[in-house]
């Protein structure tokens, strides 16, 4: 009993420091973001799309439009941008939507209360070519302190941070992000990829990101740890994680080509990340899925759907709607093959959509 007790004892006050030390980092509407996100796996789970409100098939820059929404009648409870060649200071990404119109598109979805995830597919800070430049396995190693590129990408991640600061409503409040660079890292075709860096130089990379960002007054981001679906297991998932302090989310990004290993890899990682999750208290979330032009008609609720009740995930984003390559989609528009069923999908009362969350947060008011 006394030894119990004492254990309870001493584990309070520590976990309650660390708690307090992240809490005082971020914003009121920040630390709200992560309540919500630990609240919404009870009641299901969140859509989203990546650049769902900037273009899709055939229209882009259209006000208010959604392929989405044109197909359901909602926008999806989390839509995704992504910060790529903000590191260059130039006014757009790289596809080619202009900051200005992300930062619009942003405050938008945060007022109509759904989130906002954000990617960074950064340069390659070596060589000048794109994240999916892979010649060169030095370039964590050189940007990490004391490494040629380091004050390079200092500023770039100067740049960054300039970029989530500047995500205001016209009141002043930040609104907050959840922020998901270098992802897909356990395969290599990112210059921060497996075979191009050690656990250490990665984990280093996200200590310095963070760090970073915290130093330039980033305090309305919480952040997303997301490999590919070849962890086989919790130990090959943690191999690179950077750790409780630093990561808030925890998923996955997948898929499907074949149905059945498709399947299977998304209960795998489903698996390994619930039980993450629960240890490691962590929200759990499918950080990026999809099939490409969903020739399968009934693919929202055949396969997608029932794949992820088993587990308490927080959202599932699909990625973007190309208007510059007509194959290249993954949620659909009206006319598309997979349109109805998506509807059903929408119906159903696992999904939450943008008005669900809002709901759902004014009654928790
Ligand atoms: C990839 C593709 C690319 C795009 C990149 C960043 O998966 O969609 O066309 O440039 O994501 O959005």
């Amino acid at each position: 009993m006394t030894l119990a007790a004492g254990a309870l004892m001493a584990c309070g006050p520590v976990s309650r420091t660390q708690k307090d030390e992240n809490a005082s980092k971020r914003t009121d509407e920040t630390e709200k973001l992560l309540t919500n996100l630990k609240k919404v796996s009870s009641r299901g789970i969140m859509f989203g799309h990546h650049d769902d409100t900037v273009y899709g098939i055939g229209w882009e820059g259209d006000e208010g439009r959604s392929d989405v929404k044109s197909v359901c009648g909602d926008y999806p409870a989390v839509i995704s941008f992504d910060l790529g060649e903000v590191e260059l200071g130039g006014t757009a990404n790289l596809d080619k939507v202009p900051f200005d119109k992300l930062r619009k598109e942003i405050v938008n979805q945060y007022q109509r209360g759904g989130m906002i995830s954000l990617s960074w597919h950064a340069r390659n800070p070596l060589t000048g070519g794109d994240a999916w430049d892979v010649k060169d396995t030095t370039v964590v190693k050189s940007i990490l302190p004391g490494g040629d590129n380091h004050d390079k990408f200092s500023g770039w991640l100067a740049k960054v941070a300039g970029f989530i600061n500047s995500l205001q409503t016209t009141d002043g409040v930040k609104v907050p992000v959840l922020f998901r660079p270098w992802h897909e890292h356990t395969g290599s075709w990112f210059w921060w990829g497996e075979k191009l860096c050690t656990p250490e130089e990665y984990k280093g990379l996200w200590h310095m990101t963070v760090d970073s960002l915290r130093a330039h007054g980033v305090d309305n981001a919480l952040y997303a740890y997301s490999p590919g679906t070849e962890p086989q297991d919790t130990a090959q998932y943690l191999k690179r994680y950077p750790g409780d302090k630093l990561i808030d989310v925890i998923g996955f990004d997948t898929y499907q080509f074949d149905r059945d290993a498709f399947l299977a890899g998304l209960d795998r990682s489903l698996a390994i990340v619930d039980s993450i999750g629960k240890t490691h208290d962590k929200v759990i979330a499918v950080t990026e899925v999809g099939y490409e032009g969903i020739p399968d008609a009934k693919w929202w609720t055949g396969t997608l759907l029932p794949a992820l009740e088993k587990y308490p995930e927080s959202y599932v984003l699909v990625w973007r709607n190309a208007r510059e390559r007509v194959t290249h989609f993954y949620a659909p528009y009206p006319g598309q093959t997979s349109a109805e069923d998506f509807v059903e999908f929408y119906k159903s009362p696992k999904t939450l959509f943008a008005a669900d969350v809002n709901s759902m947060y004014k009654q928790d008011k």
